[in-house]
């Protein structure tokens, strides 16, 4: 996986919705609110099954209803292609 430029990241996000880079340009990251619990985890749940086909796992926070995700490649040491995949991925599920 190549790491991606910052213009590229900043292209790639374009197309996402609410996804922003972090500060030091290695990751980035979306905040989601749901209705309770059982939604949040019902989304983290669709998320994790489909991290694992990927190989390509999140960090994410979860409290109640709030789920904070950041997604970065370890492997490349920033972001890559498998990244804006997998924020696209959780963003049709919202
Ligand atoms: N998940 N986000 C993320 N980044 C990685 O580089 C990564 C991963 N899941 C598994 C994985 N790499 C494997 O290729 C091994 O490095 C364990």
């Amino acid at each position: 996986m190549t790491k991606l430029s910052k213009a590229e990241i900043d292209h790639a996000l374009q197309a996402l919705e609410g996804w922003a880079l972090a500060e030091d340009g290695l990751s980035i990251a979306k905040s989601f609110r749901f209705r309770d619990f059982n939604a949040a985890f019902g989304f983290m749940t669709r998320i994790a099954l489909m991290a694992d086909k990927m190989d390509h796992h999140p960090e994410w926070f979860n409290v109640y209803n709030k789920v904070e995700i950041t997604l970065s490649t370890h492997d490349a040491g920033g972001v890559t292609d498998k990244d804006i995949t997998l924020a696209k991925f959780t963003d049709t599920l919202v």
